[in-house]
Order: structure tokens, then sequence, then C-alpha cells
């Protein structure tokens, strides 16, 4: 959903059964930093406590951490789920998401074939999550914030 009157809240967290959550942890620090309210679920999300969530705070972005390898499995359904809360949010997937990774371009393929509007790899800085989500949520960086978005 790109709009004028966007949410500046994010509802982030790790789902399915996976439990890593050092990479959610940075990036609640890092998208706090930059001025968004962030709603961190934490480990072990269920698909419908991100949609709830995500209803409750009338979130602008729903974003999505994996880590242990079982993302694509845990995302089925996942914007059915979204779309039956009357959740309209842009979504986002990041880190570990197929085991190995070998070819980052089909895992992409495979995410957006699910429905996410941006799917980052494990390398991928805050700062770049950070710029997309300015850029969908329409929200104008400063100067020297400025960073491509390539996902
Ligand atoms: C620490 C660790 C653990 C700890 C986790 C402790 C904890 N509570 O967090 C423990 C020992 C418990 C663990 C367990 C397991 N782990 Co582990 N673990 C790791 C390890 C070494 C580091 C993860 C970490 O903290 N990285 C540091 C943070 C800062 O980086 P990050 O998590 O990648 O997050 C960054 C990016 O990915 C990105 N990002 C992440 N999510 C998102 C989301 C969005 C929207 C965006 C924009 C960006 C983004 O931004 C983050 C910040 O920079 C990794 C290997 C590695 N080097 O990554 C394996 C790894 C993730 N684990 C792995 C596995 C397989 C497991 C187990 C299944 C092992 C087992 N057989 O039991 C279990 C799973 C348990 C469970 N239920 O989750 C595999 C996953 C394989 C895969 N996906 O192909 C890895 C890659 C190791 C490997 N090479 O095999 N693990």
């Amino acid at each position: 959903m790109i709009g004028n009157t966007m949410s500046q809240t994010v509802v982030l967290g790790v789902i399915g059964s996976d439990a890593h959550v050092v990479g959610i942890t940075i990036l609640e620090q890092a998208f706090s930093a930059a001025g968004f309210d962030v709603v961190n679920l934490g480990v072990q999300t269920s698909q419908e406590q991100f949609a709830e969530a995500a209803a409750d705070h009338d979130a602008g972005a729903v974003l999505v951490s994996s880590l242990y390898g079982h993302a694509e499995q845990d995302c089925q359904g996942f914007h059915q789920v979204l779309e039956e809360a009357g959740v309209d949010a842009v979504t986002y997937i990041g880190g570990n998401l197929a085991v190995g990774q070998d070819d980052f371009e089909q895992t992409r393929r495979t995410f957006r074939e699910l429905g996410f509007d941006r799917v980052f790899d494990s390398e991928t800085d805050p700062e770049e999550a950070i710029a997309a989500l300015r850029q969908d949520l329409e929200i104008t960086p400063t100067e020297s914030e400025r960073v491509s978005v390539s996902s």
C-alpha cells in the first residue's frame, strides 16, 4: 500500500518457532533511532499475532524476520491472514530465508510470490531497510540519511 497518510508504526517479529532474537533486537533499535514507532513482538510469533498487532496499532509496515530456514513454510497464507484482519500495510521479510541461500534471487522471487513487498537477505544493513520504509511510507529523509534501496 502506498498512500499519503501512512502510519509510521512498524510491527516487527520473528515468525514461527524460530528463536533467533539478536537480529530483531538490532532492527528494533535502528528503527526506533530513525524515528519509527516499533512494536516488537519478539521471537516465536504466530501469523495471527502479527495480524492482531498490526490491526490494533494501525501499522504502516509489518516486518517479518526468519533465520532458522523454515520461513517459506511459516509464511504460507500469511497475507491472507493479514487481509482477513483488515491490515493494509507494506510487508517486508528478511534474514536467512532459505536453507543455504545459494541463489538469493530465487529466494526473493519465492517470497514476492507469497505476497511480500520487499525481501532482504541476512547481509542487509538496517539503514537499507530504513531507506525502504521511508520510501514506501512516504517519509522524507534528510540528505545525510539517503541510502539507495535495491531489494
Ligand atoms: C546465535 C545463533 C543461534 C542461537 C540463537 C540465540 C538467540 N536466542 O538468538 C541458538 C544457539 C539458540 C540457535 C539455534 C538454532 N539455530 Co542458529 N544461529 C545463530 C547464529 C550463529 C547467529 C545468529 C545471530 O544472532 N546473528 C547476528 C544478527 C545481528 O544477525 P541476523 O540474525 O542475521 O539479523 C540481521 C539480518 O539477517 C537482517 N534481518 C533479519 N531479519 C530481518 C527482517 C527484516 C524485515 C529485515 C529488513 C532484515 C532482517 O538484519 C539483522 C540485523 O542486522 C547463526 C549463524 C549466523 N552467522 O548468522 C545461526 C543460524 C541462523 N542458525 C541456524 C540453525 C539451523 C539453528 C537451529 C535450527 C539449529 C538446530 N538444529 O537446533 C536452531 C533453531 C532454534 C530455533 N527454534 O530457532 C542456521 C540457519 C540455517 C538456514 N537458515 O539455512 C544458521 C544460519 C547457522 C548455519 N550456518 O547453519 N542459533
